[in-house]
């Protein structure tokens, strides 16, 4: 099998979305950093390969692909050597997708409201309705997990893999999880999965950036 480039930057959660489903599906990749701070996503080479600028981006062999649930499902798809982490069953592979556009066009647009103002903007607390914004979503993800050990139902999947990658960094600021039972079950759970360790160090330098910033 020729190398499979993943461009990445540890602070994304995109990024680690990309990087966890490769380590769920247990394929090999090269992890080439692109680094937002330097804004190498605006370099001609980059840009030639995603005018989107941003990271994630998998190049497998000359086929590349932006998007990070997109590149979990076709890592998935391609190199997953079992049926559960994104299954071929319709209705179960519906769950899963349902899940994944749950957590981009819900989950993602609320963390960033509260977190994107504090790390670029000067913003210095994070807003009451923005707060209660998020708790709402977080309370159907706990609804979600009521009755079942993963996200997506009883055997872990991509959607695991990608709602942790993208909420474990608003999670590392110390949010306040008290009155969601089944979340805290969940990441407990969640410490078993592969690429754990390497999310935590992204989801940390993203709380740090987003602490440093906050008034005490
Ligand atoms: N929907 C995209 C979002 C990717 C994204 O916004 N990445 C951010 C970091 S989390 C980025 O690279 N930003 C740099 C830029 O847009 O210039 C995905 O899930 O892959």
């Amino acid at each position: 099998m020729s190398t499979i480039k993943l461009y990445y930057f540890p602070a994304s959660g995109a990024a680690r979305i990309a990087l966890m489903a490769a380590r769920l599906v247990g394929v090999p990749i090269q992890l080439e950093i692109v680094d937002l701070m330097k804004k190498e996503q605006y370099s001609d080479a980059y840009l030639k390969i995603n005018p989107l600028h941003c990271v994630p981006t998998l190049d497998d062999d000359g086929f590349i692909l932006s998007e990070s649930r997109a590149i979990a499902c076709y890592l998935a798809d391609k190199y997953g050597i079992n049926d559960t982490i994104y299954p071929k069953d319709p209705k179960k592979r519906a769950i899963v997708n349902q899940r994944l556009y749950f957590d981009c066009s819900n989950l993602v647009i609320k963390m960033r409201a509260i977190c994107y103002p504090i790390i670029y903007k000067g913003e210095t607390e994070i807003k009451e309705n923005l707060r209660d914004d998020f708790n709402v979503s977080l309370s159907i993800l706990d609804k979600y997990l009521e009755n079942s050990k993963w996200v997506a139902g009883e055997d872990v999947t991509i959607a695991d893999t990608t709602i942790y990658a993208s909420m474990s960094g608003i999670f590392a600021i110390g949010w306040d999880l008290s009155s969601f039972p089944n979340i805290q079950r969940w990441l407990k759970d969640c410490s078993s999965l592969p690429g754990y360790e390497e999310n935590e160090k992204g989801a940390k330098i993203f709380a740090e950036a987003v602490k440093k910033n906050l008034k005490q």
